[in-house]
């Protein structure tokens, strides 16, 4: 195998783009938008990722990775496009997969692997994805394979973690399961398992369902917590000294394109989890919980609010799905003015991004709705003359409380008793 075909050059796409031409593969980048194409065949990454910036400019120089619009004859192709969530259906959009398979079909024959990365509900592969490519004439097991390997990534660690987590391939085939395995363990230094696509599609889903649950056990037990008056955190901390025990952190919601879509793949269907869509609905109101904390510290109807972090996680430039997202709404929705400050993400299509000083100027409460390092280096003495009043909601516990207490703010920590002052 020499020429790899990758379609999709986002968070997943273009680091694996990377780090398959970097293994020696002629690899052509595939995306539809035609910025990102140019910018890539310049040495030049849309992405702000760890590391990636040196590893292009040497497979760019290097003539191992180039960008094009449209797929080329390879021998592998990878699909790394988005499934996005329909959010009022609950359901995975395929558009996109769907169209991707439409690119490749005139090129694929003698059994060219088609490695599909993007998320998917289980059994998605077999039921739409090898008939789609099959109504075009082509012939599952003779003129392709097709093959299903979830991405693992998290943003912002993205290069370290494609190379060193462990990764699944499903195949239908050892002839396919052994040639997307030598494709990628020339880049993957974890340990490769084989199954079979159904289960490497649920392997997926139930890693972001695990997540999910236990975030929601967390916020779960921080709503108790501020009910019977204790400091969930401590209680977090002291349970996770056992050592069978690992409790997750308490937060304003779960962002992400993952974690908070993958898990309503299995509240659907013939046998739909109840403990899953009871995890959704819990994750997906805490937002509700933040409103009603500034509600309760605030003393004037309509307050101004100032957002800290718009990003779904800390230090990440990502706010797909993002908590801060539905808080803003919600506080709109009341006619609250908003005002959003990260000083991580560059600018969003949704809201404008202020500096620190114009965001907290006459707000009436600060919250601190994702974990980024800078929040817990900022000092309240500069920004308490700004604020009309001086309330502050840490969602994530990020805050010295005492420091902002003496910089004159109302300190409320999300999953501690308001009692425990
Ligand atoms: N969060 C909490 N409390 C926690 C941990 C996370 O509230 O204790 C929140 C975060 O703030 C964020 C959301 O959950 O809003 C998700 O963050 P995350 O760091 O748990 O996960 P992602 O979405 O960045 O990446 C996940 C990873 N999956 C797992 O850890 C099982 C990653 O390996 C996957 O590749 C990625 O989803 C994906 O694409 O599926």
């Amino acid at each position: 195998m020499k020429r790899v075909c990758i379609l999709g050059l986002g968070y997943i796409g273009l680091p694996t783009a990377i780090l398959v031409a970097q293994s020696g593969y002629q690899v052509i980048g595939v995306d539809t938008d035609e910025d990102i194409v140019t910018m890539l065949n310049n040495g030049i990454s849309h992405l702000q990722e760890a590391g990636i910036d040196i590893l292009l400019k040497e497979v760019h120089d290097s003539g191992n990775l180039y960008a094009r619009k449209e797929p080329e004859e390879a021998d592998a192709y990878i699909i790394a496009v988005p499934t996005p969530f329909d959010k009022d259906e609950k359901q995975a959009d395929l558009r996109c997969v769907i169209s991707a398979m439409h690119m490749i079909s005139p090129f694929l024959r003698d059994h060219a692997i088609v490695i599909v990365e993007s998320t998917i509900p289980p059994g998605a592969s077999e039921r739409v994805l090898v008939p789609l490519l099959e109504t075009t004439g082509l012939t599952s097991g003779k003129d392709f394979d097709l093959v299903y390997c979830p991405e693992r990534g998290m943003p912002s660690n993205l290069v370290n973690e494609m190379v060193y987590n462990e990764r699944i391939i499903g195949a239908p085939n050892e002839r396919s399961a052994n040639a997307a395995s030598k494709l990628y363990s020339s880049f993957v230094k974890g340990a490769i398992h084989i199954t079979t696509v159904r289960t490497a599609e649920m392997c997926k889903v139930i890693e972001n369902v695990y997540r999910d649950v236990n975030i929601a056990l967390a916020n779960e037990l921080a709503l108790i917590a501020e009910d019977v008056q204790i400091d969930i955190w401590e209680a977090i901390e002291l349970a996770n000294k056992h050592p069978r025990v690992n409790i997750l952190r308490p937060g304003p919601g779960v962002g992400g394109h993952c974690i908070a879509v993958d898990p309503w793949f299995l509240c659907t269907g013939s046998t739909p989890s109840d403990l899953v869509r009871a995890a959704r609905r819990i994750n997906d109101t805490m937002p509700n919980h933040v409103i009603a904390m500034v509600k309760q510290v605030v003393n004037v109807d309509p307050p101004n609010i100032t957002v800290f972090g718009i990003a779904y996680k800390g230090n990440v430039d990502d706010y797909r799905q993002s908590p801060s997202l539905r808080i803003i709404e919600l506080a709109e929705d009341q006619g609250w003015g908003v005002k959003v400050y990260d000083p991580v993400v560059k600018k969003t299509r949704e809201y404008p991004l202020l500096e620190l000083e114009e965001a907290v100027r006459d707000s009436d409460c600060i919250i601190i709705a994702t974990d980024h390092d800078k929040f817990s280096t900022i000092n309240p003495v500069s920004i308490s003359p700004l604020m009309r009043q001086k309330n502050v909601i840490d969602t994530r516990n990020i805050l010295d409380k005492e420091r902002w207490q003496k910089a004159g703010f109302t300190h409320r920590l999300l999953g501690r008793g308001t009692n425990l002052g």
